[in-house]
């Protein structure tokens, strides 16, 4: 690691802040350019233990930047991975406030629920799909705190992967009964189609981003616990939302989940 406590500290600060408050920042690798990928995830995870003591629970986790339109919209060659808080998660159908956040975007994503827990390394599909409980509709609503959605790799680590809110919903079922590869989805937003994807868009197959998280877990000698909740990360590119909007993914097979922006 190439940064000290204090200052993975006042860097986790200065982004938690920044949600808390809704409002942007420079990438933190402006003033760090030496930081590297421990750091990045020190950064991380010191805002979890922020918010922790803030009384908030961990929800969930993500994958993200894992389907090609995302990495190219973005500018990246890795995915990433974060964690969701129980004050992320929307109720199905309910209402996202555009004040608390700073500019919002939408992700078409497929969710999984585990049974039993996944440790890397050596993580694989197949590992996945037999400790899967059920998978369903997800919509990520990312947030970045970067100005612009300026970032590298290393800022947007530390910036817990611009998580900021999320919804499920729809039918949950059990991922032996689906193809994932081929499942197909449309996000609507007020009524329009506005992007169009199949699962293999996120790694050749949503479980892969699942196996990926459980790999970079176990380097870190983390698991995924039995029953958590994950975002395996967005089939298309995000999609840019404002107060008034209606979004809504519909997946094959698994109905569909939505969410209001007032
Ligand atoms: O969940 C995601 O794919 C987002 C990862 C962070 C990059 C971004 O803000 O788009
Ligand atoms: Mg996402």
């Amino acid at each position: 690691m190439k940064l000290d406590p204090t200052t993975i500290a006042a860097l986790a600060n200065r982004l938690e802040r920044c949600q808390i408050e809704a409002r942007d920042t420079t990438k933190i690798t402006d003033d760090h350019p030496e930081m590297d990928w421990d750091d990045a995830y020190a950064i991380q995870d010191e805002i979890l233990r922020l918010k922790l003591a803030r009384g908030l629970r961990v929800a969930g986790l993500k994958a993200g930047l894992t389907s090609f339109a995302k990495m190219k919209q973005m500018g990246v060659d890795t995915p990433v991975f974060g964690f969701m808080t129980d004050d992320y998660a929307v109720p199905d159908g309910g209402e996202c406030r555009i004040a608390e956040l700073i500019h919002p975007k939408v992700e078409p994503e497929i969710a999984f629920v585990t049974k039993t827990a996944l440790r890397g390394p050596g993580c694989h599909i197949g590992a996945v799909l037999a400790a899967t409980d059920f998978v369903l509709p997800g919509i990520e609503v990312i947030d970045s705190r970067y100005r612009d959605f300026k970032f590298d790799l290393k800022s947007v680590i530390a910036d817990n992967t611009s998580a900021s809110r999320f919804v499920v919903g729809g039918r949950a079922r059990p991922a032996s009964e689906l193809d994932l590869r081929t499942i197909g989805i449309v996000l609507e937003k007020n009524g329009e189609p506005v992007a169009f994807g199949a699962g293999a868009a996120v790694l050749g197959h949503p479980a892969a981003a699942i196996a990926a998280l459980a790999n970079h877990l176990g380097r870190r000698g983390q698991e995924i616990p039995a029953g958590t909740l994950i975002l395996s990360g967005g089939i298309t590119e995000a999609v840019a939302v404002k107060a008034g909007d209606s979004v809504t993914l519909k997946v094959q097979g698994l109905g569909s989940t939505g969410l209001r922006f007032v």
